[in-house]
């Protein structure tokens, strides 16, 4: 069958010439007039207002075959969300190879030095359901579909580069107990309920990822400052078929970046599209996000080394062992067309790997190489999903598949199989053609696992003492957040008794968030827990945070009569920076600056609390102050800007807003800037560039 992709983008019906759009409808003429709108059948319509009835107030006629059609076609606009990643967010890039890799694999998009070839990616969370918010506490989805000149690779990750279990047999019952629960119906999009807990707690191999889940890598900033794991361990495989494995890693060029737990509650409410709206206006404003493809090349003798199992999905190979070599870049440049015929009906599947790369024998990617197609299959409909131009390679494609539902590319003419004697269709080919790692496989049939598996908390511990201390402060609050919705008290000191496991500080902290009456006895690990193995730093947010502002989002509170050289000093430093700038106000129309101009504001002030903000500053007029004394939304701009570690940046008419909003003479920290008179403002743009200022967060917590 050949590939028909290249269908003719235009058209002419009925003396219009129509270009078509993305997925072959026709939806402007190619002269930009208004074309006529038609039926699916292409029949012209004269009223798109009423219905034919029998008299303008009678009865409507089922004669009505533009009605019926139109309501026929909105009843089934729905399809089944994704069992898990249901809420998900996708554009459109590239990939290009940066350093040849061409030493470990046939593969060309590995290969070829400066080759782009075009990609999708899709980030999204896994618990909640498809209109639940994007500041969910959950692991992130970071699917990459390339569309390679050998067909199409998915690498199906995460931005955490290990998972809660071992076995795909216990998918099923982990996403159960994460999702709502099923007698009630909630709590939706969240793990902090009793039977997430409880499943969690009966399994020990969770806790590695629950310390990535409780970390602040579970509240992204956006998805520009999130990492992407390929998680398994694959192989590269030579076109000799000398295999080396590897893990593969997605690094932001923008740096790591989230948000705290406070604020993310809160953004939820501001903006349940948080997420979304912040990819839509970077890509659409040009600032490209970008990220680096990493990856940690070992062989069968390290790998028989290494304390850990590599086919065990629960744990990682440290960055100190194996160095990540960066080979390509990932940039996304464009957002879709539409979102329900790229985002939705993109079909990720684990099973699309390219000639030289390969799966290995880890039991949780061998049962999602079943579940990819099974679950697509389902979702769009039928086998030929494939058909649907996201999901068709962009490379040529020929086979003698056929029929099913929409199929779009029917083999042409007599030849349906192969061999045949007509000579024609395609064969395949030995030379270019998908060739296994031919792994000598042995061993008696059993349901069991490596032994190596049965260690669960070793590198749990080596992840919390790789966090700076703000950051250990966040995980034990999580978990007591988390564990403090469980309405069970066993479930509790079940969790506490793994962490004992973890570390000894982290259990008794949150066993005292809890409130506990005692500590429980440590959990019996099935092997022993290695301690003594040393802290990481790329585990950590906060030691791989940005070197700049850049791409940040600046709240600047003005009202009438602010200072306007003030402002200009302020948007210059800005600029300079690479950091967005909006002006929140008390009405949405503007303000009048001091110099008698008027300007257009960005937001009214009810609807831009700061936690839209990565910082903020307050220049307002004096009269301009003294009205958002009584506004209580600009009391919350402030005393959350504060709570949540933010730089703050103020002028003298601002004090009084500074105190009503709880900031008093003694509270002023290296977070809170004076602005003063100066001309240039680029020393609080510098200051943000650490993003929060955390020692604040001493004073701020207390239970
Ligand atoms: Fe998935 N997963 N998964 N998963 N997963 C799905 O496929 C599954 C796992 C991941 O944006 C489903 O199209 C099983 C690990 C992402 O469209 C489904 C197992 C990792 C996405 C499915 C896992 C992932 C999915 C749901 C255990 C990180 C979203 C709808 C054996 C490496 C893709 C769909 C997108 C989606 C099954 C475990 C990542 C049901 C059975 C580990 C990013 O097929």
């Amino acid at each position: 069958m050949a590939n028909d992709l290249e269908a003719a983008d235009r058209v002419t019906i009925n003396d219009q010439t129509f270009q078509r759009g993305p997925q072959g409808a026709t939806h402007q003429t190619a002269r930009g007039e208004t074309p006529t709108l038609t039926t699916q059948q292409g029949v012209p319509v004269s009223d798109d207002q009423n219905s034919l009835k029998a008299g303008p107030r009678g009865p409507v006629v089922l004669e009505d075959f533009h009605l019926r059609e139109k309501i026929f076609h909105f009843d089934h606009e729905r399809i089944p969300e994704r069992v898990v990643h249901a809420r998900g967010y996708g554009a459109h890039g590239f990939f290009e190879l940066t350093d040849s890799l061409s030493e470990y694999t046939r593969a060309s998009v590995l290969s070829k030095v400066g080759q782009r070839v075009p990609a999708f990616v899709r980030f999204s969370t896994v618990a909640g359901n498809k209109g639940s918010f994007d500041l969910a506490r959950d692991v992130r989805g970071f699917a990459v579909k390339l569309y390679t000149e050998e067909g199409n690779w998915d690498l199906v990750g995460n931005n955490i580069p290990v998972f809660f279990i071992q076995d795909a047999i216990k998918f099923p019952d982990m996403v159960h107990a994460v999702k709502q629960e099923p007698d009630r119906g909630f709590p939706q999009a969240q793990s902090a309920h009793d039977n997430f807990w409880d499943f969690a707690s009966l399994s020990p191999e969770t806790t590695h990822m629950l310390m990535w889940v409780m970390s602040d890598r579970a509240i992204p900033r956006s998805f520009r400052f999130i990492e992407g794991f390929g998680v398994h361990t694959f192989r590269l495989v030579t076109a000799e078929g000398k295999s080396t494995y590897v893990k593969f890693h997605w690094k932001p060029k923008q740096g790591l970046q989230s948000v705290v737990w406070n604020e993310a509650v809160k953004i939820n409410g501001a903006d349940p599209d948080f997420h979304r709206r912040d990819l839509w206006d970077a890509i659409t404003s040009g600032n490209y996000p970008e990220w680096e493809l990493g990856v940690q090349l070992f062989d069968d003798s390290f790998a028989d080394k290494f304390d850990f199992d590599i086919l065990d999905a629960t744990k990682l190979i440290p960055e100190e062992i194996v160095p990540v070599r960066r080979v390509g870049r990932l940039v996304l440049d464009r957002m879709v067309d539409n979102f329900f015929a790229e985002t939705e009906q993109v079909a990720f599947c684990t099973q699309n790997i390219v000639p030289g790369i390969d799966f290995t024998n880890d039991p949780l990617l061998q049962g999602r190489n079943f579940s990819y197609l099974d679950t697509q299959t389902k979702r769009l409909g039928g086998p030929n999903f494939t058909h649907i131009p996201i999901n068709a390679p962009k490379c040529p494609f020929h086979n003698f598949q056929q029929d099913g539902h929409m199929a779009m590319h029917n083999p042409k003419g007599r030849v349906n199989y192969e061999p045949n004697s007509w000579g024609g269709g395609p064969r395949e080919n030995p030379k270019t053609g998908y060739v296994p790692f031919a792994e000598e496989v042995r061993g008696p049939k059993t349901r069991e696992r490596g032994e190596l598996f049965a260690d669960h908390y070793s590198q749990a511990r080596q992840f919390y003492i790789s966090q700076t201390k703000p950051e250990q402060m966040h995980i034990k609050n999580a978990f007591v957040f988390e564990l403090s919705k469980c309405e069970h008290p066993v479930i509790r000191s079940r969790v506490v008794a793994h962490l004992l496991n973890v570390d000894q500080d982290l259990a008794q902290n949150v066993a005292k968030g809890l409130g506990l009456d005692a500590l429980p006895e440590a959990a019996p690990p099935a092997r022993p827990v290695v301690s003594t193995l040393p802290a990481s730093d790329p585990l950590s947010i906060l030691k791989n945070g940005p070197t700049s502002f850049a791409g940040r989002k600046l709240g600047v509170l003005v009202t009438d009569g602010t200072d306007a050289a003030l402002l200009d000093a302020l948007k210059a430093a800005a600029d300079a920076e690479g950091t967005i700038i909006e002006l929140v106000a008390p009405s949405v129309g503007g303000v009048v600056l001091s110099d008698g101009n008027k300007i257009p504001a960005g937001q009214k002030i009810v609807g831009a609390p700061s936690v839209l903000y990565d910082a903020v500053v307050l220049l307002p007029s004096k009269d301009g102050a003294d009205l958002l004394l009584n506004e209580a939304t600009a009391r919350d701009f402030v005393a959350d800007a504060f709570a949540h570690a933010k730089f703050i940046g103020y002028v003298d008419d601002a004090t009084a807003l500074l105190e009503r909003g709880g900031i008093g003479a003694g509270d002023h920290d290296g977070g809170i800037l004076p602005l003063g008179k100066a001309a240039d403002m680029s020393h609080f743009i510098t200051a943000c560039r650490a993003l929060r200022f955390w020692p604040r967060e001493d004073k701020t917590h207390t239970v």
